[in-house]
Parts: C-alpha cells; sequence; structure tokens
C-alpha cells in the first residue's frame, strides 16, 4: 500500500489537527488540500451520516472572492445561471464555463453584499480563470483566495448540534440561505447547505484560529448524539445524485450534459460567457447526458472511467460507482450518448477487473 508524501504544497487545514485525532485513515487531494474521505470505513462512515451527525473538514472547499464596484457584473458574466434575483443572504449553485460551454467548476455563490460575493470551489483552479478575465476586461474588481475555511454539519441530528452551539435561530434558516451567528463572542457566517442530502450546515470559518474551537465545542455539545468526524462519502453522494467536479464532468461537459439545466438560462443572461455556445447546444439537444445507473455483481474501486457498451458499440462510461447497503445495488453515475439514456436500457460496463451488467434508472436513489 503506498501513501502520499505531505509536504508545503499540500495544504493542512484550521483542523486537521482534529481530523488526526478522530483517526482519519484516507484523504484525497481537492484545490491542493487535504481532503479526508474515510474515517471507520465507507459503510460505517455512511450508515453513521445517515442516522447521526458528522463533522466534516471542507476547508478544501476554498473561496474565490469578487469585491468591488464590478463585482456583480463579473458574477453574471461567469455564470449562465440568472443571478438577476440573487438577494444578499442567499446561496447559488452556479455552472460556470468557458466560450465553448464547457464546465471549468460548478460552485456554490454566496452574496455576501451587493458588490462582494464568494464563489465556494469545487476542485479546478478558478481562481485564475477570474483573475485573467479582470486583467483581460479591466474590470474594477479585487479577486483573491480569502482566508476562509468551511467545517460542515452533516446528518438528521445536524440542527439540533448546530442550535445547542449557535442557538435556536438556527432552525430558522432557509435551504441555501445564509446568516451570521455568533459563539464566543465570534459572528461566523452558517449556511443550511452542504454535500449530502442527509441535511446540515456550513460555517464559513474566518482565519486559522476558531477552527479547533469550534471543532471541540461540537463534539463537546453533542456527545449524546453520537456525533462524529465525518466526511462526504462516496455512497451517500452517488444516492443523491451529487455531482463531483473532475469524476462525473470536466471542461469536456456542458451543463446540459450534466443535468444542470435548471441552473443554466443563457436566453435570459445576455452577458454570459459561453452563451452562443450553450444556445446552439440547447437548440441541438445535448450529444451525451449524465444518467442514474445500477451495476449488478461485485465491483472494485472506481478510480477511472469505466467504458459502456451496447452490444458493439461504445456507448458511455461509469464516472463513479460504489455498493449502495440501502438499496442493495451498486449505485454510479454514468455520462451516456443519446439513445442510450433512458431507463431500463441494460449495458454493459468494463470494470477494471471484468465485466458487469448494469442498467439506466430512472432517477438517483436518494
Ligand atoms: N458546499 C460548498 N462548496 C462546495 C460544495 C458544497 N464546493 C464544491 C462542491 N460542493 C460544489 N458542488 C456542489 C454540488 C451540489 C450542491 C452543492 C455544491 C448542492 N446541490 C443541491 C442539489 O443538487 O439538490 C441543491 C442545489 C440548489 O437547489 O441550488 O447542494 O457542498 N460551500
Amino acid at each position: 500500500m503506498q501513501t502520499i508524501s505531505f509536504t508545503r504544497r499540500l495544504r493542512r487545514t484550521h483542523v486537521s489537527q482534529g481530523v488526526e485525532a478522530a483517526s482519519v485513515k484516507a484523504y484525497s487531494v481537492y484545490n491542493r488540500m487535504l481532503l479526508p474521505t474515510r474515517f471507520i470505513s465507507l459503510e460505517e462512515d455512511y450508515r453513521h451520516l445517515k442516522e447521526a451527525v458528522q463533522v466534516w473538514d471542507v476547508a478544501s472547499q476554498r473561496q474565490v472572492e469578487i469585491k468591488g464596484p464590478g463585482a456583480a457584473d463579473l458574477m453574471q458574466r461567469l455564470t449562465p445561471r440568472d443571478l438577476s434575483g440573487m438577494r444578499v443572504g442567499r446561496c447559488y449553485y452556479v455552472p460556470v464555463v468557458d466560450e465553448n460551454g464547457g464546465m471549468l467548476n460548478d460552485p456554490v455563490a454566496i452574496k455576501l453584499s451587493e458588490d462582494r460575493f464568494w464563489l465556494s470551489l469545487a476542485d479546478s483552479d478558478l481562481l485564475l480563470w477570474v483573475k485573467g478575465i479582470v486583467f483581460g476586461l479591466g474590470l474594477e474588481v479585487d479577486v483573491f483566495e480569502p482566508d476562509v475555511s468551511p467545517l460542515s454539519i452533516q446528518g438528521p441530528r445536524a440542527e439540533e448540534l448546530v442550535s445547542r452551539v449557535f442557538g435556536e435561530e438556527i432552525r430558522a434558516l432557509a435551504f441555501f440561505g445564509f446568516e451570521y451567528f455568533s459563539f464566543a463572542g465570534t459572528q461566523f457566517l452558517i449556511a443550511r447547505s452542504g454535500w449530502s442530502k442527509q441535511g446540515g450546515f456550513e460555517i464559513y470559518v474566518v482565519g486559522n484560529d476558531n477552527g479547533m474551537i469550534l471543532w471541540k465545542a461540537f463534539f463537546d455539545s453533542g456527545a449524546d448524539l453520537d456525533v462524529r468526524a465525518g466526511c462526504p462519502n462516496l455512497i451517500e453522494r452517488i444516492e443523491s445524485g451529487l455531482l463531483s467536479y473532475g469524476s462525473d464532468m470536466t471542461l469536456d461537459n456542458t451543463p446540459f450534459e450534466c443535468g444542470l439545466d435548471r441552473f443554466c438560462h443563457p436566453e435570459k443572461v445576455i452577458d454570459c460567457i459561453g452563451r452562443e455556445a450553450l444556445l446552439r447546444e440547447r437548440e441541438a439537444g445535448p450529444k451525451r447526458k449524465i444518467c442514474p445507473v445500477e451495476i449488478d455483481g461485485d465491483i472494485p474501486v472506481c478510480d477511472r472511467a469505466w467504458p459502456m457498451h451496447s452490444g458493439r458499440d461504445l456507448v458511455g462510461q461509469v464516472t463513479s460507482a460504489a455498493k449502495s447497503p440501502d438499496f442493495g445495488t451498486n449505485v454510479a453515475i454514468a455520462m451516456l450518448d443519446r439513445g442510450f439514456w433512458e431507463a431500463g436500457r441494460e449495458l454493459r460496463v468494463e470494470t477494471s477487473t471484468g465485466i458487469l451488467s448494469g442498467r439506466v434508472v430512472d432517477k438517483f436513489w436518494n
């Protein structure tokens, strides 16, 4: 078994100390930062996430801050999602695309004030793209990575745990809304959001000094709730249809191919980058699409795309897969060519250890 070498390039987080004390078993690298992926086992972590509450170190969801008189205009150039109705205090899931409509990232946008936003990134260097656009167009905005690290509380008992630390008012927070709540004399921006469908909150912790204080507060207040250290869980997020940039979609894919139609309105957003390409694609219809797929048998770890065949034809690929205890099958996400994405379609999956049968299902599981 190999390990990854640790250097300064691979950034630690404000709560790495807590994660290590909780016996983290595996990490991924995300935005050049450590992202825990396993504490006990994928299945144990999954069961616990669906029944209790976990504290996740998702500091690797780095922020790009966009600030200044031109901030709102720049935001609307960056995404084909219509931001005209976006109020301060709201989070929006926004595809960010290049001039060809290719996905550059799928961040959560946060509107801090009329002229100040954060983009909470998936794993790609979006900061460089945004800085290039600002320089190229000579815009009046500052763009930088602020010292902000999200800490996520996820699971059915998340609201109970967060209310014990930050007060009962947290219960009134709407999905994808944010407000400021205080703990030990400090104000924290907290949103009702997170990369699971078990419910929860994300605290955008500023600086390096408060992370471990909050971490301890959650564990001290939640012992009877069986609070544990956790992390985004592969099984749960596939069941929930939460897409992972770099795995399920890349620059080669458009928002329509990714099934993100409800967040993509090029007809309304006349200034967005990629508008023409997206309008053309909407007209013609996407050539391929992300679909939920179930796979029979025993699957290996999905650490590469698995080709999918119909008869002799290569018709797509599986991009994420995991064995689901709750659904008694292997749940998977695939990118399938037009003509092969209707529910019920039987396909062969060429995993890294052998060929298995699979089929398209009509919706994600959660
Ligand atoms: N939270 C924050 N930053 C993030 C993520 C996050 N950055 C990286 C990654 N996750 C970005 N990708 C997603 C993908 C899906 C969602 C959020 C971020 C998500 N989607 C819901 C859905 O699809 O049902 C709701 C979307 C909506 O209704 O607007 O939550 O998790 N801070």
